[in-house]
C-alpha cells in the first residue's frame, strides 16, 4: 500500500541532517559512560537563573491577576467543555465508554484503555482519508490482558472482552489440555487444572457478519506462594581461596534459572542451572552489591541486590553507603583501612568522582580524602575506589553518593511530598530508627510545631497546604530507645499553578520540568537540539490527527532490531525526567499521561503507527520500579502488522495512543497513555518525582506475562537506532499533583 501520509521519519531527517543538532547527554547517574556531568534545567531553557533553589529562593508572593501570561496557556485553558457524547450517538459499537476528549475530526473516545476517534464523515479535515477512514465501525478487537495466574486445583472464572465489530459476538478457544471451557456467547473462561503448567491460549472471537480476531496468550498454573530469592546474603571470600556458594530460592514453578543484573567481577560466574556463584582472586580484594535474578518455569522473575566481599590481608572499613551531601554545600570524607602494610594508595577505578557546581571534578588524594563542592541538583554517583598497600595487595570497593537533603520536600499544587532514606538516617544516629515523625511549622524558629506524619514508612503527601505560603519541615527519627532526634529540616514554597508552561520559581505546571539523563542509541537524532524544552511543559500534539513531529515538539529515542533477552540499552533509547514543581501522587485512578506523536496510518484510524516504551518511576534516584508489560498478538497469521493494532500492546506500554488536544490532566479527555501508580503494587509509595521511558526497541524484550517477545514497528525507519526511530517522546502530564 502506498504511503499517502508525510512519510514522517524522511522528513525529519532531512530537517535534522540541515540543522545538525548534537545528541544531550546528561549528567545523572555518573557512573555510566558518556554522562557529561550538568544538567540542563527548565531555568536554563527558557533563559531563568538556574541557580535560584525553589525551596529557598526569597519570593513575592503574585495575586491571580498579576500571574505572567503565558502565550501557550490558551490552547490548553481555552477549550470549550465537550459537548456529553451517549453511547446511542456512537457511530459504532462500544459500550461503556471511559472518557471523550478533541474536537471535529480530532474527537475520540477510550475504551479498555485505548482512543479510538470518533468523527461524522461531513467533518473531515484535510488530515484523513475518506476513503480509508470508515467511520461507522472500529475492527473487531479482543481487549482482554492476559488472564492471572491461577493454582493448581483452583477454579479460573475469566471474562474476555472485544469491542467493534458488529455483536453479537460467538467465542472458542484451543488450549492443549483438558479441563477448561469457554461460554461461546459470554466469551468467559472456566476451568481448571491439577498440575503447574504452562500453555498457550489462543481465544478467537467472531461477530455477526463473519468477521474474525484472535489472540494468543499463556495460561499459567502455578502456586501462587510468590517467586522469592531466598539467599539474603553471600557468604565473605578470602584472597587466593576459591569462593563457591549455591543461590537458593522458594515458591513460584521450578525449576529456576539464575543470572546477573550487574557484571561479575574478573574470575566469577554464576551457573545459570544449579545457581552455583564461583570464581577465584589472586591479588584483588573487593567489596560491592550485585544484583542476582532467578527465573522461574513459566517466566516469573525476581531479582535482589546483595553485598558481595572478598576480604584482602586489608580491608576498606568505609561503609559502601556514603552520607549525602548537601546541595551546594562542601563536602569531605575520608577513607578508612583496617589491617594491611601502610602506607595506602587510593586510587578511582570505575565510575567518576561527583563534580562542582562549576564542573571541575572533585578530587581524590593519593591518602584516600575525596573533597569537592556538590552540585545544585539532585543526583546519585556510584564509584569504585582501589587502596593499595605497601606489599602490591589491592582492595577494591563500590561506593555510592547521593547528592540531596536527607529530608526531601517537593511542593505541589496545595500540597507538598515528603520523603527521607532510612538507610542514611541508620547511619546518622546509629541503628534503625523505629519510626519518624514530620512536624510543620510556618516560621523557622519552629514554633508551634505541627505534627503532620509519624510512622515507620518512608514517604507521605501533606495536603491543605495554602498557596504562596512557605512551610518548614522537620524529621524526627525515633531510635530503639530514648527520645526523637531531629535529622533534618527543609522549607517548601508553594506556587501558583499553570497548565501551561511553569516558569522556574514563580509558577508552577504538571509537566516534566527536567531532563536527568538523555541516552539515545546515536548523536544528533530528531530533537536532540531542543532538549529539555521539547519534552518539558504540556503536549505539542493538538489532535489525533495532528501529532507534533517538528523537532522543538517531540524527542526520538531510538530504537534497533536486537534478540530476545539482550540488554535492552544498545537496541532502546531512553530518558529520565524529574518533576521539580509539582509531584505525581498515588492518588485514585490514573496518576499521569504518557503523550507520543502515534499517528494513523494513511490516515486511517484503524491502522496505527505506535513505537512502544516501557515507563519506570522513582521517588529516589536509585529506586526504579518499571510498569508490567503484556504483548498479546494474534494467534493466527493476521493480514496486517500486528503492531498496528493497540491492543497487542495489551497493558504497560506507552505510545499507543494519540493526544486528543484536550485537558492534558485529565485523563478523561486527553489522549495518551495513562498510568496508575498503585499497578505497580509498591506498598507505601504515595507519590514519585522522576519518570524513566525506554524505547523497547525490536524483539528485545519479552513481556511479563506470557514472555512474549516485544515487536516494535521497523517500516518508515522506525528501527534504524538513529534519527526519527523509536519511541518520540511528548510530553509528560501528573494527574493528581
Ligand atoms: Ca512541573
Ligand atoms: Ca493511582
Ligand atoms: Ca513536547
Amino acid at each position: 500500500m502506498s504511503v499517502r501520509q508525510a512519510p514522517r521519519h524522511t522528513v525529519l531527517v532531512t530537517v535534522l541532517a540541515a540543522l545538525g543538532f548534537a545528541a544531550l547527554f546528561i549528567g545523572f547517574d555518573s557512573a555510566r559512560p558518556g554522562g557529561a556531568p550538568w544538567l540542563k534545567s527548565l531555568a536554563d531553557w527558557i533563559g531563568l537563573n538556574p541557580q535560584a533553589d525553589s525551596t529557598r529562593s526569597p519570593f513575592t508572593p503574585l495575586g491571580i491577576a498579576e500571574l505572567p501570561k503565558d502565550p501557550d496557556a490558551p490552547s490548553i485553558t481555552a477549550l470549550p467543555t465537550l459537548p456529553s457524547l451517549d453511547s446511542t450517538q456512537l457511530p459504532f459499537d462500544l459500550l461503556s465508554l471511559e472518557g471523550q476528549g478533541g474536537q471535529g475530526i480530532h474527537r475520540a473516545v477510550r475504551r479498555a484503555g485505548v482512543w479510538f476517534p470518533v468523527f461524522s464523515p461531513g467533518s473531515n479535515a484535510a488530515n484523513a482519508d475518506p476513503e480509508k477512514t470508515d467511520t461507522t465501525k472500529v475492527p473487531l478487537y479482543i481487549t482482554s490482558p492476559t488472564p492471572p495466574i491461577t493454582p493448581p486445583n483452583q477454579n479460573l472464572t475469566y471474562p474476555f472482552e472485544a469491542i467493534g465489530g458488529t455483536p453479537p459476538y460467538r467465542w472458542r478457544m484451543v488450549l492443549g489440555v483438558e479441563g477448561f471451557s469457554i461460554n461461546p456467547s459470554t466469551g468467559v473462561l472456566t476451568g481448571q487444572h491439577p498440575e503447574p503448567t504452562s500453555l498457550p491460549l489462543a481465544i478467537h472471537v467472531t461477530d455477526a457478519t463473519g468477521a474474525e480476531d484472535s489472540a494468543l496468550y499463556t495460561l499459567r498454573i502455578s502456586q501462587t506462594d510468590p517467586l522469592t530469592l531466598t539467599t539474603t546474603e553471600l557468604p565473605l571470600g578470602t584472597i587466593g581461596t576459591p569462593y563457591e556458594t549455591t543461590l537458593t530460592a522458594s515458591g513460584g514453578t521450578p525449576p529456576y534459572t539464575w543470572s546477573t543484573e550487574t557484571t561479575l567481577p574478573e574470575g566469577f560466574t554464576l551457573d545459570p542451572t544449579s545457581g552455583l556463584l564461583s570464581g577465584l582472586t589472586a591479588t584483588t580484594g573487593f567489596d560491592q552489591e550485585i544484583t542476582l535474578r532467578v527465573t522461574d518455569a513459566v517466566s516469573q522473575e525476581t531479582t535482589a541486590t546483595l553485598p558481595f566481599r572478598i576480604e584482602a590481608p586489608f580491608e576498606i572499613t568505609t561503609p559502601n553507603n556514603l552520607l549525602p551531601a548537601a546541595p551546594g554545600a562542601p563536602y569531605q570524607i575520608t577513607f578508612t583501612t583496617e589491617g594491611g602494610t601502610a602506607p595506602f594508595l587510593w586510587s578511582l577505578t570505575e565510575g567518576n568522582l561527583p563534580l562542582d557546581p562549576q564542573s571541575t571534578p572533585w578530587t581524590l588524594s593519593p591518602e584516600g580524602i575525596l573533597s569537592g563542592q556538590a552540585s545544585l541538583i539532585d543526583s546519585t554517583h556510584r564509584f569504585t575506589l582501589e587502596a593499595q598497600d605497601a606489599t602490591g595487595i589491592t582492595s577494591r570497593k563500590t561506593f555510592t553518593l547521593p547528592i540531596r537533603r536527607s529530608l526531601i520536600v517537593l511542593p505541589s499544587r496545595e500540597k507538598a511530598g515528603l520523603a527521607w532514606h532510612p538507610r542514611e538516617i541508620a547511619a546518622l544516629i546509629g541503628s534503625p530508627a523505629r519510626a519518624y515523625t514530620v512536624t510543620r511549622t510556618l516560621t523557622p524558629d519552629g514554633a508551634n510545631p505541627q505534627v503532620v506524619y509519624q510512622g515507620s514508612g518512608t514517604n507521605f503527601v501533606d495536603h491543605g497546604l495554602a498557596t504562596t505560603a512557605t512551610y518548614f519541615y522537620t524529621l524526627h527519627a525515633h531510635p530503639p530507645s530514648g527520645p526523637p532526634i531531629p535529622i533534618a529540616t527543609t522549607t517548601a514554597t508553594l506556587r501558583p499553578f499553570t497548565t501551561a508552561r511553569g516558569r522556574p520559581g514563580q509558577l508552577a505546571d504538571p509537566h516534566a520540568d527536567a531532563v536527568k539523563i538523555f541516552r539515545p542509541l546515536s548523536n544528533g537524532g530528531h530533537g536532540s537540539g531542543f532538549v529539555p524544552g521539547n519534552v518539558t511543559g504540556p503536549p505539542d500534539g493538538t489532535g489525533t490527527f495532528a501529532p507534533a513531529s517538528n523537532p522543538d515538539h517531540v524527542l526520538s529515542l531510538h530504537a534497533r532490531i536486537g534478540t530476545p533477552g539482550a540488554n535492552p540499552d544498545p537496541f532502546g533509547g531512553s530518558i529520565t525526567l524529574a518533576f521539580e514543581d509539582n509531584l505525581i501522587e498515588n492518588g485514585p485512578g490514573e496518576d499521569f499521561t504518557v503523550f507520543e506523536n502515534v499517528f494513523f496510518i494513511n490516515g486511517d484510524p484503524n491502522q496505527r503507527f505506535m513505537e512502544p516504551a516501557i515507563v519506570s518511576v522513582a521517588l529516589f534516584e536509585d529506586q526504579w520500579y518499571r510498569f508490567p508489560i503484556d504483548i498479546v498478538p494474534p494467534a493466527t497469521t493476521s493480514s496486517t502488522n500486528p503492531t498496528t493494532d493497540p491492543f497487542y500492546y495489551n497493558r504497560g506500554f506507552a505510545g499507543r495512543n494519540a493526544t486528543t488536544g484536550s485537558n492534558p490532566t485529565d485523563p478523561q479527555q486527553s489522549g495518551g497513555d495513562s498510568f496508575d501508580l498503585s499497578a505497580l503494587k509498591i506498598p507505601g509509595l504515595t507519590w514519585v518525582r522522576y519518570i524513566k521511558i525506554q524505547s523497547t526497541g525490536h524483539n528485545v524484550l519479552r513481556d511479563d506475562f506470557g514472555g512474549h517477545p516485544v515487536q516494535h514497528p521497523t517500516s518508515l525507519g522506525a528501527t534504524t537506532g538513529t534519527s526519527s526511530s523509536g519511541f518520540d517522546l511528548d510530553a509528560i502530564t501528573a494527574i493528581h499533583y
